[in-house]
């Protein structure tokens, strides 16, 4: 294998995996770089313990090969990250994918050289092509927050998205956690069960929905099988990549009684599908309102302290404005006498001391091992960390000063024959991931496959970005989303990022349209080149 080639692939993830497959089935030299020692992207990577998908096991998945659809056995509603990473090893053998990988092989640079695209790694490596595609994931880019004194602490302290292959041993353990998003919802209960004490440091209290885990029966796992095609139509179809079909009642307009049995039923059914119940929960803020008063009741009438309950009640933003979590037992695990809620926006985090977390108040918190659920530098932070440089030495933090910028989320202008999988810009974490891959893998390769074919380059112009750029900012205010002000979708979380509304909100179906427009008018937003003849 030489290194230079048609088509390099940052990452071997859902989205590196099906791109690799893909433009091999059309003849492409292609090849995979990945930091990783193996296959699967984040869930290589998030290990921490109740680490579990929100999206259901049955449509968590590829779609685009029936014989793998009716191969693999899902064994719980919800896969677990040990699960779906077995899945994504079986799909690596299966479609004889890793030949066409390198692993432990970090990207440290990539420069457009006005022909091709140089890609520099960490071992010194050099590799050159004429398409660069970034499959690199939304949340990969882990962000530690800066608290002086974490150099010191004499106990251990990790993040969830970078967790110990071997395991973290907290048993009997004085353990803190620090954030109350997706990933510290699904880890709290489960570090609960084993630590010896656990403290919770809570910035903001957020929403949650019990998931309602349960063992895959056979019957439904054959049902699931039985009906793909469908499901995989109301997917395409949707909003959010899910196989939802959001309800067409009207809250506003039902008896008390009957508005609370409706949530009551979404309620014990449990997971995203809580969302769906609930038409217009993301545009009506009366309706937004039903739901999170709710949530709220759910909380008092679970947690058994009236302060602890008080303190967990969520009142600073919409539910489901910020990405909703799921979980098992959350609010339960706040009645154990081993846990404690820290309030950390009335008595913020001063420092961390050898001994633990000193509160501005002086309270002291003593720990041995420390958890950072602090979420990412979400969708531009990997992009940004690959080093990419553009047309005459662009810098993409150049580029990217004032916020990112994309067309389709897909390409970015300036940076010619760079395809972005789910970049900023496009649904991604708005939707099930693998629903918004799958059509984001099956678009560029159909792209590369035109330019190969009338020997192109292509590069999305300044005004289809900033179209591109105007659409994405109405279709977020379009609805509450950018109501929740500390929401990573704005960048909000990354101390000193512009704040952009990231994601677009416009919805899946409307967006796969979009770009299948795109590509039947022959690319109008791209800036089309003859190749340069070199000698
Ligand atoms: O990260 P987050 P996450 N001091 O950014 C707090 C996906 N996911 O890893 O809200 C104190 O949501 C921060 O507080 P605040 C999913 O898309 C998927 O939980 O900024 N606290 C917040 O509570 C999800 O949305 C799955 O005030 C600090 C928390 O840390 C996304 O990943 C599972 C702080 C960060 O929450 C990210 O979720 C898990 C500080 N300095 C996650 N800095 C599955 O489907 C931050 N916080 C499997």
């Amino acid at each position: 294998m030489g290194n230079d080639l048609d088509v390099v692939v940052i990452g071997a993830g859902f989205a590196g995996l099906y791109m690799i497959h893909r433009l091999r089935g059309l003849g492409i030299a292609v090849h995979g770089l990945e930091a990783a020692d193996g296959v699967g992207g984040t869930w290589f990577w998030n290990r921490y313990p109740g680490a579990r998908c929100d999206s259901e096991s049955y449509y968590y998945c590829y779609a685009f090969s029936r014989e793998l659809e009716q191969e693999w056995d899902w064994s719980e509603r919800y896969p677990g990250q040990a699960e779906i990473l077995s899945y994504l090893e079986h799909v690596a053998d299966r479609f004889d994918l890793r030949r066409s990988i390198s692993f432990s092989t970090t990207v440290v640079s990539a420069s457009w050289d006005g022909d091709r695209w140089v890609v520099d790694t960490e071992d010194g490596a050099r590799w050159t092509c004429r398409w660069l595609v970034t499959a690199v994931g939304c949340l990969s880019s882990a962000n530690v927050p800066d608290i002086p004194g974490l150099a010191s602490f004499a106990g251990t302290w990790h993040h969830t998205g970078q967790w110990p292959h071997e395991g973290v041993d907290v048993a009997g353990r004085r353990v803190g956690v620090v954030g109350t998003g997706s990933t510290g919802i699904q880890a709290i209960p489960v570090l609960a069960e084993a630590a010896g004490h656990l403290t919770v440091f809570q910035r903001t209290a957020n929403f949650s929905i019990p998931a309602r885990n349960a063992p895959l029966s056979p019957e439904e796992a054959a049902g699931y099988k039985a009906d793909y095609a469908a499901i995989r139509e109301v997917q395409q179809a949707s909003t959010n990549g899910h196989p939802f079909v959001v309800s067409d009642v009207d809250t506003l307009a039902l008896p008390d009684d009957e508005r609370r049995a409706l949530f009551e039923r979404a309620w014990e059914r449990g997971g995203l599908r809580f969302r769906a119940a609930v038409r217009d929960v993301l545009a009506d803020p009366a309706v937004n309102e039903q739901a999170s008063e709710f949530i709220r009741s759910k909380i008092r009438s679970t947690v058994t302290d009236p302060d602890v309950a008080e303190a967990l009640t969520p009142r600073d933003h919409p539910f489901a404005t910020k990405r909703p979590p799921i979980d098992t037992d959350y609010f339960e695990t706040y009645n154990r006498p081993d846990v404690s809620l820290v309030d950390v926006r009335a008595d913020p985090i001063a420092e961390i001391t050898p001994g633990g977390v000193r509160l501005a108040s002086g309270a002291e918190h003593p720990l041995d091992v420390l958890v950072f659920a602090t979420g990412f530098d979400a969708l531009s932070g990997p992009l940004l960390r690959l080093g990419l440089r553009g047309r005459d030495g662009l810098a993409l933090a150049d580029a990217w000063a004032e916020g990112a910028a994309t067309y389709l989320g897909l390409g970015v202008a300036g940076f010619p024959n760079l395809f972005t999988i789910t970049g900023p810009g496009s649904p991604s974490v708005l939707t099930n991931m693998p629903t918004s891959i799958e059509q984001h893998v099956d678009w560029i390769a159909d792209v590369v496959a035109h330019l190969r074919a009338h020997d192109l380059d292509a590069e999305p112009t300044p005004e289809a970005q900033a179209r591109w750029a105007d659409h994405v900012r109405e279709a977020a205010d379009a609805t509450l989303l950018p109501q929740a002000a500390s929401s990573w979708y704005l960048g909000a979380n990354v101390p000193g990022k512009p704040r952009v509304f990231l994601p677009y909100a416009g919805g899946f179906a409307r967006y796969r349209g979009m770009c299948d427009a795109e590509a039947q008018a022959g690319y109008p937003g791209f800036a089309l080149r003859a190749r340069r003849q070199v000698a």
